[in-house]
């Protein structure tokens, strides 16, 4: 860690006890900023940073709700309002039993970022609670939302904030929560994107994120003449991120060869085609099941522990933050791994981006790469407030462009402080200057 930083992250840590997530995607930023700071002595004097890394406003709320046995459950509700600098909070919301205010706050200091280089009108938040939709009856699932909605509500807005989707938020929950803050309010307006089409939704949301990381891994393998034509690919979730990835490397002819949940994988050496693929659609977007039952009907048998054993030209994790270490690192440039495309948020730890870089393995960051489904989230806004709708072709064709722009932006940002190809610490910088000139401009807020 170089001093300044090691300096600085004292006080964060300080001031953040026990949030390990968050204190490692601050110093992944902070590292990556330094000589942004060198050459801008104007932000170090404003206080820029010590802003940045304090959240606007953080919500922690008590969540009742009755189970089907008639029992009271009580769960903790989050959302964490980072920054408003670039446009009203927007950032998903994530229903998992790992949720805690560290993983809330990290995700909404990354969003934050990851809004920026959308360039779309968006600032960073992110919220969710340690409920886990695994094993829920729909009932169960509806009271959850309800009771989730009956704090939330006073909190967001179209002009405020715009929740959406994260992991174990789909499109049934969506439609829970939208109706219980429509009921509250009385106002059917655009509180929440990745609504259902005929409510509101815009067309390619769903697969946005999906596709958005497979343009984003299309445009760094672009840049070197090759194309996913041939390429044996790892994933990890197969949840709405992770089963869009797959639909769109199959339609590139790639081969994609794992899918995996939180114990276990699968390995297809001839990849999830056809009716395989279409399993794995419904396998958690519909049933929410865990790889056991692709193992089951298909006769495949599951392997404990991550996919990242298996040979692959290019891997791309789809499912959590620190879903590949150090020794799985190893393990994939031991197996011939070329590029690294983060579809989740912060799935590599930094240790293991260190052995990418180390070894000369391409590296797309997900504050880049996985901002596609935030970018059609923005492009959703736009649409309910032009009470418009436009075609997929449309949508598909900004989400591309997007894509391009983000991926170059970081490319020219890292070459123009002197690390050429290092996508991390161009995205960290150019993200950084869009909401630090922003922040700069409105004044001490
Ligand atoms: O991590 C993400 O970018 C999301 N979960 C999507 C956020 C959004 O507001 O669409």
């Amino acid at each position: 860690m170089s001093s300044p930083v090691a300096e600085f992250m004292l006080d964060v840590t300080a001031r953040n006890p026990g949030e390990r997530e968050f204190l490692q995607a601050v110093e992944e930023v902070l590292e990556s900023i330094v000589p942004v700071l060198d050459r801008h002595p104007e932000y170090r004097s404003a206080r820029i940073i010590q802003q940045l890394v304090e959240p606007e406003r953080v919500v922690s709320f008590r969540v009742p709700w009755v189970d089907d046995r008639g029992q009271t459950q009580v769960n903790r509700g989050f959302r964490v309002q980072f920054n408003s600098a670039m446009g009203p909070y927007k950032g998903g919301l994530r229903f998992h039993a790992s949720v805690n205010q560290s993983i809330v706050k990290f995700l909404a200091f990354e969003q934050t970022f990851k809004n920026a280089l959308t360039t779309l009108p968006m600032g960073g938040g992110k919220g969710g609670s340690d409920f886990s939709v695994r094993g829920k009856s729909d009932e169960e699932i509806m009271r959850f939302c309800q009771a989730f909605m009956n704090e939330l509500f006073r909190h967001v807005g179209a002009d405020t904030d715009v929740p959406a989707g994260d992991v174990g938020v789909g499109g049934r929950e969506i439609g829970y929560l939208f109706g219980q803050y429509k009921r509250l309010v009385n106002r059917f307006e655009g509180v929440i994107t990745g609504k259902g089409l005929a409510w509101g939704g815009s067309l390619i949301r769903k697969e946005a994120a999906g596709y958005g990381t497979v343009y984003f891994a299309q445009e760094m393998l672009a840049r070197r003449g090759e194309s996913f034509a041939g390429k044996t690919v790892a994933i990890s979730g197969y949840g709405n991120l992770g089963f869009h990835a797959l639909e769109k490397l199959n339609e590139l002819g790639a081969k994609v060869v794992t899918i995996a949940d939180e114990d276990f994988y699968i390995h297809e050496p001839d990849g999830f085609k056809g009716e395989k693929a279409a399993y794995v659609h419904d396998l958690w977007m519909v049933h929410h099941q865990t790889v056991q039952a692709y193992s089951e009907h298909w006769n495949v048998p599951m392997q404990p522990g991550r996919p990242w054993a298996v040979p692959c030209d290019v891997a791309i994790p789809t499912a959590a933050q620190n879903e590949i270490d150090a020794d799985d690192a190893k393990r994939l440039v031991a197996h011939g791994c070329k590029l690294v495309v983060e579809g989740a948020n912060m799935p590599c730890t930094p240790e293991a981006v260190d052995v990418f870089r180390h070894h000369g393995v391409l590296y797309g960051p997900g504050k880049a790469a996985n901002a596609g489904g935030v970018a059609v989230s923005g492009l959703e806004m736009s649409q309910n407030s032009a009470r418009s709708n436009w075609s997929r072709e449309e949508v598909d064709r900004r989400l591309r462009e997007i894509m391009k722009r983000i991926h170059d932006a970081c490319l020219e940002t890292a070459e123009s402080y002197g690390q050429p190809d290092d996508y991390a610490a161009g995205a960290n910088i150019a993200g950084f200057l869009r909401v630090a000139n922003a922040m700069q401009a409105q004044g001490v807020v």
